[in-house]
Parts: C-alpha cells; sequence; structure tokens
C-alpha cells in the first residue's frame, strides 16, 4: 500500500482542491504531464449532501450520501476521461474517500446526484444503508453520541466526529459497500486513496476493507495515505496505521512553519527526517499546509501557507529538494478568509467556476501554488535528484544552509539578514547551470540568474537577504 504508482521519473501529489475533472483533465495534459508530477489528490468523488446554510461550503463534500460518482466536480462520464487523460500524460490519480461516516445527523434532502436521503432515521436508499449500519446507540458510549475525548479510542472510533452519522464497519456488509466504491474507484483507473478520518476508524477493519480490494490497473495494491492527525499527545497512533499504508504526516507542516519562519534554525536540519520524531521515509505523505488546516479547521493555525508565500515557498522547495518522505503539494482557491466555510470559485447558480489560464497563471481565484515557479521548478529537482541522498551538507549561520543531492543537484538557503557569499562544494559537474528559483532555461539561455561551477565541483553561491525568495537551486536539467 505504500508504493505511489509513479510513472517513471515523476514524483510528488498536487492537491486540486475542488477542481472540476473537465479541468484535472486538462491540467494532465497541458502542465502536470509536461512538468513531471507524480499524481493528483482530488476531492471526493461520491455524491454528497447539498448543504445551502452556509451555502455550499467546500465541507458539504465530507457528507457522503452514496457512492455514485456525482458532485459538483462532474459527473461518472467526466471522472473516467479525466482518468484516462491523466494518465495518458503519466499523472497518476488518487481519490480522498470518505469511508469513516455519512452525512451529518438530522434533516432529509437529496444529494448532489440526486439521491434521497433521511439522516433523522439513518436511511441512504442508494447505497442503500440503514440504521443498523451505523455505530449510534450500540457500540458509541459519550453522552450525546458525538466524539469528546481524543484519549479514549473506543469513542473516537464509534462515536460521530462532528455528528457525522459513524458507519459499522466492523459489519462485513458495509465492509463489502465500502470495498464496492474502492473496487469501483479502480475499475476506473485510479491508483490511490487518501483515506480521510482514519483516526475514527478501526486499522482492523480499514484492513478486512482493504482485503476486499482489488489491485490497481498499474499494478500491485493501490497507494493508501491515512488522514491521522498525530502531533503527539493523544491516545491513538499513526503508526497503528503503518501495516496498512501511509500515513499524513502533520509534524511536517508544524516544524517547516517554525525553520522557516525563523523560530527554529535551518542548521538542525542535518538530521531532517524520522529522528525529529516524525516517521520513516517509507511512512510518510508531507505537505506544509492541506485544505484543512490552511482555514484553521483540522488542528489547524501555526502553518504557513499561500498567504504568506514568501516562508511558503522557501518551506515547499525544502520539502522537494530534500528526499525525505512522499510530497504534497496544495492548489488552493480565494476566498473571505473572514468565512472558512466559503467553497469554491462559483457562479451566480453556485456551480463551480472553471480554472482559466493565462500564461502560466491561473485566474477567476484559483491561486495555483503547483504553477508557482519557485514550486514547479523544484518538482522538476526532485526529479532529476530521484535516489540521490543528501550529501555536501553545509551550513554557516543558524539560518544559513546547503547540501546537494549526489552529483545531480544542488539547494542553498539564507534566512540571515545579511548576504550569503561562499564558494561551496556543490557536487556537480563543472559548467554553468541556471537558478531555477529565479528562472528558467529557455532556448538554451537562462531567464533569471546562473552559477558557474568549475571543474572541482565549487561554485561562489551568493544569496541576498532582501531578496525575494532567499535561495538558490541548480540541477542537472538546467545546465546550459
Ligand atoms: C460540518 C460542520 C459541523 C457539523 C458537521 C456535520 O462544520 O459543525 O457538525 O458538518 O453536519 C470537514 C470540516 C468539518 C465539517 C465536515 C463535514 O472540517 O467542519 O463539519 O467536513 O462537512 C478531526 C479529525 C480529522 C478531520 C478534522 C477536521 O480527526 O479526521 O477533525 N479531518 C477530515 C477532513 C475534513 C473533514 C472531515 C475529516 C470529516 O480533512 O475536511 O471535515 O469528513 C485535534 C485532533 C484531530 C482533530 C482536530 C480537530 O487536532 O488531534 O484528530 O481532527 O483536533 O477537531
Ligand atoms: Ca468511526
Amino acid at each position: 500500500y505504500k508504493d505511489p504508482h509513479c510513472a517513471g521519473g515523476r514524483d510528488g501529489v498536487v492537491h486540486l482542491f475542488e477542481w472540476k475533472w473537465n479541468d484535472i483533465a486538462a491540467e494532465c495534459k497541458r502542465f502536470l504531464g509536461p512538468y513531471g508530477f507524480c499524481a493528483v489528490q482530488t476531492s471526493p468523488a461520491n455524491e454528497n449532501r447539498v448543504v445551502t446554510s452556509p451555502n455550499r461550503p467546500w465541507w458539504e463534500r465530507y457528507q457522503p450520501i452514496s457512492y455514485k460518482i456525482a458532485t459538483r466536480s462532474g459527473t461518472e462520464d467526466e471522472f473516467r476521461n479525466m482518468v484516462k487523460t491523466c494518465a495518458d500524460s503519466g499523472v497518476r490519480i488518487y481519490v480522498d474517500v470518505v469511508i469513516n461516516h455519512m452525512c451529518g445527523g438530522g434533516g432529509t434532502g437529496s444529494g448532489t446526484g440526486g439521491s434521497h436521503y433521511d439522516a433523522n432515521t439513518l436511511n441512504f436508499p442508494a447505497v442503500p444503508y440503514g440504521s443498523s449500519d451505523f455505530n449510534d446507540g450500540s457500540n458509541c458510549h459519550s453522552s450525546d453520541g458525538n466524539i469528546h475525548n481524543y484519549n479514549n479510542a473506543e469513542e473516537v472510533r464509534n462515536c460521530r466526529l462532528v455528528n457525522l452519522l459513524d458507519l459499522r464497519l466492523g459489519k462485513d456488509y458495509v465492509r463489502g459497500k465500502v470495498a464496492g466504491y474502492l473496487n469501483h474507484l479502480i475499475d476506473l483507473g485510479v491508483a490511490g486513496f487518501r483515506v480521510d478520518a482514519a483516526k475514527h476508524m478501526w486499522p482492523g477493519d480499514i484492513k478486512a476493507i482493504l482485503g476486499k480490494v482489488k489491485n490497481v490497473q498499474q499494478g500491485g495494491r493501490p497507494f493508501v495515505y491515512h488522514e491521522v492527525i498525530d502531533m503527539g499527545g493523544e491516545v491513538i497512533k499513526a503508526s497503528e496505521y503503518l501495516d496498512v499504508g501511509r500515513i499524513t504526516n502533520f509534524k511536517f507542516g508544524k516544524e517547516v512553519a517554525r525553520l522557516f519562519q525563523h523560530q527554529n534554525p535551518l542548521k538542525y536540519l542535518g538530521t531532517w527526517g524520522a529522528s525529529w520524531g516524525m516517521w520513516a521515509t517509507g511512512d510518510v505523505v508531507n505537505f506544509v499546509d492541506n485544505h484543512d488546516n490552511q482555514r484553521g479547521h483540522g488542528g489547524g493555525g501555526n502553518v504557513l501557507t499561500h498567504w504568506n508565500s514568501r516562508p511558503y515557498k522557501l518551506a515547499t522547495a525544502f520539502m522537494l529538494a530534500h528526499p525525505y518522505g512522499f510530497p504534497r503539494i496544495m492548489s488552493s482557491y480565494e476566498y473571505n478568509r473572514a468565512n472558512d466555510w466559503e467553497g469554491p470559485p462559483h457562479h451566480g447558480d453556485m456551480s463551480t467556476k472553471s480554472v482559466p489560464i493565462n500564461g502560466m497563471d491561473c485566474g477567476d481565484g484559483w491561486t495555483c501554488e503547483h504553477r508557482w515557479r519557485q514550486i514547479y521548478n523544484m518538482v522538476a529537482f526532485r526529479n532529476m535528484a530521484s535516489g540521490k541522498p543528501v550529501s555536501n551538507w553545509w551550513t554557516g549561520a543558524d539560518y544559513q544552509i546547503a547540501f546537494s543531492r549526489g552529483d545531480r543537484a544542488f539547494i542553498a538557503f539564507n534566512l540571515e539578514g545579511y548576504d550569503l557569499d561562499k564558494t561551496l562544494q556543490t557536487g556537480l559537474s563543472g559548467g554553468t547551470y541556471c537558478d531555477v528559483i529565479t528562472g528558467n532555461l529557455e532556448n538554451g539561455k537562462c531567464t533569471g540568474g546562473s552559477v558557474t561551477v568549475g571543474g572541482d565541483g565549487k561554485a561562489r553561491i551568493h544569496i541576498s537577504h532582501s531578496s525575494r525568495d532567499p535561495m538558490l537551486a541548480l540541477h542537472v536539467g538546467a545546465k546550459v
């Protein structure tokens, strides 16, 4: 379950949060394929509750009504076409799967695919699920059926997460329905799953469900990464899930936020990885921010986001430059930050806007961090450096570091209040390299800065403390 099934030479997944399937297809073809991305994480693909108060929040997609592929991102045909178009461009699809629960308790109505539900009597006829398919009553022992005590594993796993109707995953019938959904996605060509709210499911139940799931078309077990928020200090540990996949590494974003905002010296990064109280490199999906914590949900706050773009780009570049873990890049949309619930850019009828491309940038409120040069060029850096360990580790002052990835790539950071100007060993062969932070290699020329490496691998590295992005990155794919 730990292999991301990347096509040759690719690495990293981008979460195209709330994008429509047709837009993802287009993005695979025109950008993600050519720029070396391994995969896209999509928003939940199955039918969800239509929430109108507040008006169509992003989080309605975490309230399943059925396992039909019918959301505001598009239809099953559009989904199938997306997977195919992305595959043709060498890009995998991982789906965010919401299998711990159905919608919030109370009320009746219909979902985004037109299916009726009754959340008073716990009836979801389009699956079908009935009241005996939920943990309510018999398995949950909290006062009001909700989770309150995160130090009681039984409560966390058998009671309702924020009043969401908790599925009885111990029951073979329910396991079969969930596995049927996952198998349907695999039939459509999906290579992996982000498992929502995995902390709220027993690892044994997840194991039993995955036991009913077929191999992916790319060969072997699906790539599975579990959303388990484990910052230490709670009874449920992320390590309980390592038999059934990787886990989302929430410690990563917290640590890099401190490091790149001058609250913890960069020079300590020489030991970056499991020894920081994180998990083994093959067990984690790393990220600077995600769709929850960038807006104060899901253990939010104290993370870097696109709103704080200077340290955000530095932290993301470091994530991509360093070999530890499998990296996930967030791709956001703009909204009124006073309303943490606001859904994606939309038309008057609340349908989601498409993503227009102007040059390299996205328009109409789509942020597209993955199209920022300092980020997409570091995806290429990572691909070029694949398989090479950190070498030539160098530290100057507390907030000055540099390292190579064998003889393939080199990066340096300067967050001190004065310039870095030193001759350093880059590990690269002699020649001229473009600094991919400030520009690209185009028609044999660098559009930004460049660095000349001598026959001995050494080069003069100059990073002004006041530069827009106080880092410099070189790799063999951008050698003049
Ligand atoms: C919405 C409303 C609620 C309402 C509910 C049901 O906001 O008021 O009761 O609907 O009607 C997202 C949103 C929720 C939203 C939900 C359903 O964030 O606000 O509820 O969708 O629409 C815990 C979980 C973790 C979870 C976070 C948010 O452990 O799994 O909470 N993250 C995932 C997704 C979310 C999604 C869900 C799960 C639900 O990424 O986007 O919710 O599918 C400590 C603990 C953490 C805990 C955290 C926050 O840090 O260690 O485990 O995270 O506190 O409580
Ligand atoms: Ca549960």
